[in-house]
């Protein structure tokens, strides 16, 4: 198999572009096709601090490799969720984490906030006491992150005098993660969900601005980049992650892309130009007020407590 670029020994076959490279003409195509869609679409610029979330994974650390490679300040935020479940998950993901650092990037700024450390609570025990998820912690556990990336994004990171926060969250979303999503939500037909479903979500009443870079990159793409790269990360997924609805679309999908090469790009990528173009119009949901939570000053639509301060109840 030859490079289509140069004819040397190509490395990886991707079918849906027509292209296959050798490893150098890969990484290369890789970080153009981050840069270009995050000019597409007007994420953020190189006079903009971005905070990466990053979980010890490869999405999330390839992006971070990628975002300090085009230049952009991009710092890294872990937070530290208590998971064990016999496998030491939490601890592993964090060392993969600051392993980055050392070995690719010494001088990036790494932020950790440990959710036990700070409020008294691991996930899985915070999963057990509170009402939510029903014993299963992926409710608490996505209301937790959701919160904490919220208020490090507004406020900056804790303890430093003039942080006045960043101008975007970005996450390791790939196209993989963003078509299984799409399927789902069109096979229920949650039109406001395909309402709001964007490479960005713009900022409002309190929340921070997210983007996701790696939207028309596909897992096996993240995977070999991380491999080329030599960017060792934690192979384990979330012991919580396993037998997820998401995980059962993906494994269709690929299924699909088999017999159909380039049909997930497909798919994903008419679903936004059809909206944009307003060919589909999907009625958003009434979107309730949001006012600051008495407690903590973060958006809620609930009472006088967010969703997350009532947790801790
Ligand atoms: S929500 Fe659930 Fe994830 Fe939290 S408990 Fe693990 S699987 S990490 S994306
Ligand atoms: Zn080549
Ligand atoms: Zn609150």
């Amino acid at each position: 198999m030859k490079c289509s670029k140069c004819g040397g020994l190509a490395v990886i076959n991707m079918r849906q572009h027509r292209l296959r490279l050798c490893a150098e003409h890969f990484l290369e195509w890789f970080v153009n096709m981050t840069e270009r869609t995050i000019q597409k679409y007007e994420m953020f610029t190189s006079d903009d601090r971005v905070l990466v979330a990053v979980s010890g994974g490869k999405d999330s650390l390839v992006l971070w490799d990628v975002l300090l490679q085009l230049g952009y300040q991009a710092e890294g935020m872990y937070i530290g969720l208590g998971i064990d479940e016999g496998i030491g998950y939490s601890d592993k993901s964090l060392e993969m984490c600051r392993r980055f650092v050392t070995h690719h990037h010494p001088s990036a700024e790494l932020h950790t906030v440990d959710v036990q450390g700070e409020f008294g609570q691991s996930i899985p025990m915070l999963a057990r006491t509170s009402q939510r998820g029903r014993g299963k912690p992926c409710a608490v556990c996505g209301l937790v992150k959701r919160h904490i990336m919220n208020r490090v994004a507004l406020q900056g990171a804790a303890g430093r005098a003039g942080d006045s926060g960043f101008a975007a969250i970005a996450t390791g979303h790939n196209l993989d993660d963003e078509v299984a999503v799409l399927m789902q939500n069109t096979l229920h037909w949650q039109t406001g969900y395909l309402a709001r479903q964007a490479p960005v979500l713009e900022e409002r009443d309190g929340l921070a601005r997210k983007v996701k870079p790696f939207v028309r990159l596909y897992e096996r793409e993240t995977a070999a980049y991380a491999l080329i790269r030599g960017i060792d990360y934690i192979y384990d997924e979330c012991p919580f992650a396993k037998g997820s609805t998401t995980n059962f679309y993906k494994e269709l999908l690929n299924q699909l892309e088999l017999n159909s090469p380039g049909a997930k790009q497909q798919f994903y990528l008419e679903f936004l130009s059809a909206r944009n173009a307003e060919r589909v119009v999907f009625a958003e949901v009434e979107r309730a007020e949001l006012h600051p939570c008495m407690r903590c000053g973060q958006p809620t639509t609930a009472g006088d407590l967010c969703a997350f301060c009532r947790l801790w109840e």
